[in-house]
């Protein structure tokens, strides 16, 4: 399948290279897209020079931070013009290994699969490094979201995945104010609701070594607010929640 890896960055000069590297390895036939909120550390010209030395790679470069949720909708417009028959998301910290998506777009490529979870709350799947407390909002969040869309994704936060570009057109439309974790969890449950095939695989999460998490407690209240909202509007019959566009 063509494969375009999306990778969003917000200063993360001292992960982009390794990251990039890696994700060339695993992937040698995939194209990669970076795409800098205009980071202050200058990760946006360390991507400009990797870009300049590898065809495989390029940068969108946007003005300002607007949250993860623009930087991939962006990113997945440039696999829509593209052609692309598998987008992947990705952190550029480090902390998904890249090893793992060969297994990943193999699930998809081979059906019914469209979409694979890279997963840290099935079997199998683990957390390296992170505080008991940070696990635990993690866990807690997924299973109250969980229980609240009456999903059956065990991760629904998670941002390492593959998806068939083809769930992703008009969901792209609908799923448009979200900025972090509800942002993922919004996609995975339209994407679960459209009844498209959801596939979880277990993977190792390990937190950053270098540089600072973007994500803090107003992104876990937004996700908090909008996956409430979403549960009790479907709960008390308040119109559809699914705002389905077709293709
Ligand atoms: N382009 C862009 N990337 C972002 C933004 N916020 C976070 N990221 C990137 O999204 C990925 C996940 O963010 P991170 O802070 O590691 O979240 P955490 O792993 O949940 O702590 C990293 O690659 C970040 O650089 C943003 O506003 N714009
Ligand atoms: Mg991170």
């Amino acid at each position: 399948m063509r494969t375009l890896v999306v990778v969003p960055t917000y200063d993360e000069a001292q992960s982009i290279r390794p990251i990039i590297d890696r994700i060339r390895r695993a992937v040698p036939e995939a194209d990669v897209l970076i795409v800098d909120d205009a980071s202050p550390d200058g990760t946006g010209a360390i991507a400009d020079e990797l870009a300049a030395h590898d065809d495989r790679v390029a940068v969108l470069h946007r003005p300002g931070k607007a949250g993860l949720g623009a930087a991939y909708l962006q990113g997945f417009a440039r696999a829509f013009e593209g052609g692309y028959e598998a987008v992947v998301e990705i952190d550029a910290d480090g902390s998904h290994d890249p090893a793992e998506l060969p297994a990943m777009l193999a699930l998809l490529e081979a059906g019914p699969a469209d979409l694979v979870i890279g997963s840290r709350w099935v079997p199998g799947g683990r957390v390296v490094n992170w505080p008991w407390a940070r696990r635990a909002i993690s866990r807690s969040g997924n299973r109250y979201a969980r229980w609240m869309l009456r999903s059956r994704i065990h991760d629904l936060t998670a941002g390492f995945r593959a998806y068939r570009t083809s769930v992703l057109r008009g969901l792209d439309r609908a799923v448009v104010s979200s900025q972090g974790y509800c942002f993922q969890v919004e996609l995975a449950w339209r994407v679960e609701a459209a009844g498209r095939v959801v596939v979880e695989h277990p993977i190792a999460f390990i937190e950053r070594e270098n540089g600072r998490s973007k994500m803090g407690p107003g992104i876990v209240a937004e996700a908090l607010v909008r996956v409430t909202g979403w549960g009790v509007s479907a709960r008390f019959g308040r119109g559809p929640i699914h705002r389905h566009v077709t293709e």
